[in-house]
């Protein structure tokens, strides 16, 4: 029978639709989740849908035939949680593997049935992002802190995919990718299962967007998201879940134009309705899908999230006799990538790398880390950035340091800084460990500094099998069992073996390989040294010339070492350097991206004694650049322009409060908030809160909204706003009102299951602001915690918020166990993910106190103040009776649409 990679050749293939909704819509109890397997009691267990494969697994191959006889040609396997990590949280760690296993037998079996000469059906093993993200870490005080590491989710996932393989599969789909780092640890998990088991199966990748500018939750675009995972043997990559399919379109596309691979799509039926439901029906999802197959855009399509048997069948008989993608060949670049992509085109000309964040090769570098003062070493790397470095080289390696726990925190903390996450980084260290850890860290295609042949191959061909496995770019020394080549023919030599060894015997592509021939001190007043700057120049010829596709690097700064102290002679004889070695091929260079001097800058006279001494023109040229360094006057460290990211500086205090904020930049809120507080115009710190700094997170909130910000940017400000606000506290405390008394208790939680607290700590600050009591219990709270919390505390209201739709469920989970317990103070909702309609019809009914849906931060005091003021009694009347209505309106409109639906259904067929 065909394979699903000679399929997809031939024709669009069926994916299936969704799982979790179709079990949700069979509406099982506790019990069936327990079944004869697990007690009743303990840790609560409905939801875990992946138990089902144990416990019920009638019901999961139900579905499956459902799919199978609707057309579909491949089945996912109901195993998107079948892992330790996302197990731990129903304490069902030590079952992942059975429910894996179980999962891809099941779903084999079904297949099987249906599988004919004609149309074999495929088993896809799915696995699913986890319920962590090692890019971003739950801490907002803390960003370079995580909760799950990479050898953690390796370890879940080779659990997963080992079952999946044995179980049967034909291909293993990553999918509903929110972070690249889940996603490598899940492909080099994968990639081990595979080659334990000796059976190797296609991988397939799906991303899921999760805002409207197009990236993945932790901020890549999806052209880096492609350089990322360019190094792996991939059979498609394409987008699932996040929107519906008419918004998922323009995303699609860019990945079809781009990515060498088959293309595969499968959104949700539309966008969840006031109820978190999806409820696009299978006529519209047809008619929205259309643009895919007449565009020749995809190869797979098939639904998630709310989609059933009925909107599969409509995409077969859309696919039926289609002319599925032809993937893009190719182009044989060098891709890297941070956040963004960045394409390494002859058209890009030079990268610079910026060489400060180096505590080998900065002295300041080396006291801020051990200083522990990382914030303003980020502040270096941002700097660099700003300058115009294009990636970042690290370099940890002290004798004082742990390199390693310095490595993976500074990456870390830099992956939480989006202006600094945008480029790609250059992980520089002469322990490997060290670059390991590194490369754990990072969602984005690295490069590796460095491999070489210094210790024999073994231990090179060891490491650059490493270099694939963690999908980087490699920088090559040219070192061999001998030493450092200093003269051309040794460079030549090194370069053209490492250069075979990693094309013929790792596999990796020319185009990753980056040959670094050495840049050594010249004019140290040996003679011995005055060809090392003409012998690398001419070797990077060499290499460009010969070894098709390497690139050429060099850490520039060395060049010039026995002129510390002149930076002008430095700089200059960098750009003189540089202006011949770009010339001859050089295409990366680690330089400082602040140097001011350039090539044209340089007087005539003096151009002519460096380029003598640089080239090695003429006998006693090194001493005249000695003798030239020691006439001219050291210029360094002259005040630097004004650049335009200094420029905001000179606005109002309001406008750089506003820009300090959007930027989610706190280096100058101490003078900022300063001046605000002296002003007449906001009298008390409050004021400030208030005025400029809501209305600044307003317009984060609206830039967000279109699309125009990303999910980490928006985090950085809310840090940022916490630190002004933190800076305002002890003002507020001081002109807080002695005498007056406590207007309430309230306490404040992000509900289980969701970590976004940008709004709940906004609505903290203004209530303690107004004198409340908060108890703020953080992120991630399970309903008892808060029950118990407010009972405590004799808490006077409960407030809940949260961003994503399946907070909305437990939500209503924490009103019935705040109702159980005989609670009936006021419950706030608010966040992101709410509305009234839900709040109206799910959350208040379930709970005897009143229900208030708070819009945003800015209406928290009125409502709480209503609520629990002198004519509270009449308020709540009047709040139930808007939810009655809402509820009417809502279940009339329901009724109407089911008519519709009815009357459709009854409609003769006329043709
Ligand atoms: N090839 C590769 N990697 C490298 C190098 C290379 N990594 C490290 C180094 N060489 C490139 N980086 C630097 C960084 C700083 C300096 C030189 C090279 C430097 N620093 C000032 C000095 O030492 O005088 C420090 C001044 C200060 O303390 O601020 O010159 O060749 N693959």
């Amino acid at each position: 029978m065909k394979n699903i990679i000679d399929s997809i050749k031939e024709r669009i293939l069926v994916l299936d639709g969704a799982m979790g909704t179709m079990i949700q819509a069979r509406k099982l109890k506790e019990a069936d989740y327990h079944g004869s397997l697990f007690p009743m009691g303990g840790t609560p267990i409905k939801g875990d849908n992946d138990v089902l494969n144990l416990t019920r697994p009638d019901v999961i191959a139900d579905i499956h035939r459902l799919y199978l006889e609707a057309g579909a040609d491949i089945i996912e396997t109901n195993t998107f949680s079948s892992q330790r990590v996302s197990q731990h949280d129903y304490a069902l760690d030590h079952y992942a593997h059975d429910m894996a296993l179980e999962g891809a037998r099941l779903a084999r079996r079904c297949a099987d049935e249906w599988s004919t000469e004609e149309k074999p059906r495929y088993v896809a093993g799915s696995m699913g992002p986890t319920n962590r993200t090692l890019s971003m870490g739950p801490d907002v005080n803390n960003p370079a802190y995580r909760d799950m590491t990479y050898d953690q989710l390796y370890d879940a996932y080779l659990e997963q995919a080992s079952a999946l393989i044995e179980g049967g599969v034909d291909t293993l789909l990553i999918e509903t990718i929110f972070d690249t780092l889940n996603a490598k640890a899940a492909l080099d998990a994968s990639r081990h299962a595979m080659k334990d088991a000796g059976r190797r199966v296609p991988l397939m990748l799906s991303v899921t967007v999760s805002d409207k500018s197009g990236r993945t939750l932790s901020g890549q675009t999806l052209e880096a998201f492609l350089a990322s995972v360019s190094e792996r043997d991939v059979l498609s990559v394409g987008l699932n879940c996040s929107f519906g399919a008419s918004q998922m379109l323009p995303f699609l596309r860019q990945l079809a134009q781009k990515a060498p691979y088959y293309i595969s799509v499968y959104p949700n039926a539309g966008l969840p309705n006031a109820m978190g439901e999806y409820d696009e029906t299978p006529d519209r999802m047809l008619h929205d899908m259309r643009p895919y197959v007449a565009d020749h855009l995809v190869n797979i399509i098939g639904g998630c999230c709310g989609t059933t048997e009925h909107h599969i069948r409509l995409l077969a008989s859309l696919a039926e006799g289609q002319k599925p993608h032809q993937p893009v060949s190719d182009d044989g670049f060098m891709h890297l990538s941070g956040l963004e992509p960045l394409d390494v085109t002859p058209e890009k000309g030079f990268i610079n790398v910026g060489e400060r964040c180096n505590v080998a090769g900065s002295r300041k570098m080396l006291r801020l880390i051990k200083e522990k003062n990382y914030d303003e070493a980020l502040t270096i790397a941002r700097k660099q950035v700003a300058d115009g470095a294009l990636a970042l080289d690290i370099n940890m390696d002290d004798a004082m340091l742990d390199a390693k726990e310095e490595m993976t925190r500074l990456l870390n903390l830099f992956a939480s800084d989006p202006d600094t996450a945008r480029v790609p980084v250059m992980i520089d260290s002469s322990n490997w460990d060290v670059i390991v850890a590194g490369l754990k860290c990072c969602q984005g295609k690295s490069i590796v500094n460095s491999i070489s042949l210094k210790e024999g191959e073994d231990t090179f061909l060891r490491h650059a099998a490493d270099v694939r496995r963690y999908g980087a770019a490699v920088v090559v020394m040219c070192f061999d069992e001998e030493g450092q080549a200093v003269t051309y023919d040794r460079k030549i030599a090194i370069a053209e073996r490492s250069y075979r060894l990693l094309t013929d015997r790792v596999g990796l592509r020319p185009s990753d390989i980056i040959i670094d021939p050495n840049i050594l001190s010249i004019a140290t007043g040996m003679e011995d040294h005055d060809r090392y700057a003409l012998d690398y120049i001419r070797a990077t010829k060499w290499i460009r010339d010969n070894l098709p596709g390497a690139h050429v690097s060099g850490g520039v700064s060395n060049l010039s070492f026995s002129f510390r102290g002149n930076n002008y002679i430095r700089e200059a004889m960098h750009a003189v350097f540089l202006y011949h070695a770009i010339h001859n091929g050089m295409d990366f260079g680690i330089v400082n991206p602040a140097t001011k001097v350039t090539y044209d800058d340089i007087p005539a006279d003096q151009l002519a004694i460096i380029e003598d001494a640089i080239l090695c023109r003429r006998p006693g040229a090194a001493e005249a650049l000695i003798h030239l360094a020691e006439s001219v006057k050291a210029e360094a460290g002259q005040p630097q322009a004004a650049t335009a990211e200094a420029d905001w500086r000179k606005q109002s205090f309001e406008d750089r409060l506003a820009y300090a904020l959007r930027k989610g930049d706190g280096s100058c809120l101490e003078e900022d908030l300063a001046e605000a507080t002296a002003s007449v115009k906001y009298p008390h710190a409050i004021n400030i809160i208030e005025g400029p700094l809501m209305d600044a997170m307003n317009e984060v909130g609206r830039l967000f909204g279109e699309g125009k910000m990303f999910l980490p940017q928006v985090v950085k400000t809310a840090r940022t706003m916490k630190q002004a606000v933190s800076i305002l506290q002890p003002l507020i405390e001081q002109e807080k009102d002695l005498s007056r008394q406590s207007a309430g208790k309230i306490v404040l939680a992000t509900v289980k299951g969701d970590v976004h607290d940008i709004g709940k700590n906004i609505v903290g600050v203004i209530l303690s602001c107004n004198s409340f009591e908060v108890t703020d219990l953080g992120i991630m709270v399970p309903a008892d915690d808060i029950v118990r919390t407010a009972q405590e505390q004799g808490a006077d209201a409960v407030g809940l918020s949260g961003l994503i739709t399946p907070s909305l469920a437990e939500m209503v989970h924490t009103a019935e166990a705040m109702d159980r317990v005989g609670l009936r103070i006021p419950l706030l909702i608010g966040g992101a993910a709410t509305n009234d309609t839900y709040v109206a019809l799910r959350i208040a009914p379930k709970y005897g106190g009143p229900v208030a849906w708070v819009k945003d931060a800015g209406q928290i005091v009125g409502i709480i103040s209503k609520l629990t003021g002198k004519n509270g009694p009449e308020y709540v009347a009047q709040l139930k009776e808007r939810q009655q209505q809402l509820r009417d309106r809502y279940n009339q409109k329901q009724q109407s649409l089911r008519g519709l639906d009815e009357a459709r259904a009854n409609k003769p067929k006329l043709f």
